[in-house]
């Protein structure tokens, strides 16, 4: 890569700014490639705190494009080659812009979240019914598709039936989110298992390229898109210990914190100790899924 005379960013902004997600930026490159990059921003109980988890980004981005590699005999992936500016060299995927499906699409095999709410109030969820007697946490008879409308920022997304999805989207592309999503789920499932690690649910991304191709999109089989419970401790009947974000939930809920969840006020700035073990559960969870170690 040339430098321009005046030094790096003296030609002109090479990027523009699309889209800022809570804990994510999406950029376009001057040739339409587009850029996500993870910042170490870290949210909990629905705000993002003002401390960052140094690295997170990073190393939610590696996970990204580990399970991609596992992932592409199920679905190719947006990724493309392409130049990353320094500046975010470890914690962007390059990617083509695709025609993005307007559901979420989630797979669980376990009971929690949204999932726990309606079946407590239904028995079922997204028009699914399921056995009685299940409690937060256990695990399903198998795993089950649980599409979701996209909310508008700030909002929570909507449980729908698969039904709702085929209505909108065809009967034809229901079917493949479907198929994809339960595979992603299944295929992430079975390897965390074997790290001792359950992927309780996973929300996944999908789009169309040009040629009309679904392509898996976004982040995968995160602990920021996905709810990791480490094996060991999985205990049907409370809520479950989060592979991650533990820490940082049990500081901000003690008297330590000084802050009280329902409040609308922001939650306080962390501790070290929070940080630093937060930051060795992100680690832990990349280095027992991958097999590989953290640079
Ligand atoms: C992803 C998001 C945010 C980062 C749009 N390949 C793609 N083509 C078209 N659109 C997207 C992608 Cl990945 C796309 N998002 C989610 C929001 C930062 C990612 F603020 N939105």
């Amino acid at each position: 890569m040339t430098v321009p005379p005046g030094g790096p960013g003296a030609a002109g902004p090479a990027l523009k700014h699309l889209y800022s997600g809570k804990v994510r930026e999406l950029y376009e490159t001057a040739d339409g490639v587009l850029l996500l990059v993870a910042t170490d921003r870290i949210s909990a109980f629905d705000h993002v705190l003002e401390t960052p988890i140094p690295d997170k980004g990073k190393i939610l981005t590696q996970l990204s494009l580990w399970w991609f590699e596992q992932l592409a005999d199920v679905v190719p992936s947006h990724l493309v080659q392409a130049p990353v500016p320094a500046e975010f060299a470890g914690r962007a995927m390059a990617c083509r812009r695709l025609s993005m499906v307007p559901v979420e699409c989630v797979a669980r095999g376990y009971l929690a979240g949204s999932a726990l709410a309606d079946y407590r109030r239904t028995g079922e969820v997204c028009g699914i019914s399921l056995p009685a007697g299940l409690s937060e946490g256990s695990r399903l008879p198998g795993p089950v598709f649980t599409p979701a409308t996209k909310a508008p920022r700030g909002e929570h997304d909507v449980n729908i039936p698969a039904a709702e999805v085929a209505r909108q989207a065809g009967a034809a592309v229901a079917a493949e989110l479907e198929r994809i999503t339960l595979q992603v789920y299944r295929r992430g499932a079975e390897l965390a298992a074997a790290r001792g690690i359950i992927v309780a649910d996973t929300k996944i991304e999908l789009g169309f390229d040009p040629g009309g191709r679904l392509m898996l999109a976004d982040e995968v089989l995160t602990p920021d898109s996905s709810r990791l419970w480490p094996a060991s401790q999985w205990q049907p009947g409370r809520p479950q210990v989060s592979f991650d974000k533990q820490i940082v939930r049990d500081w901000l809920d003690s008297p330590e914190a000084g802050w009280d969840k329902r409040d609308t006020d922001p939650p306080p700035a962390l501790p070290g100790h929070v940080v630093e073990q937060t930051r060795a559960s992100y680690i832990e969870a990349y280095e027992r899924i991958t097999g590989r170690q953290w640079v």
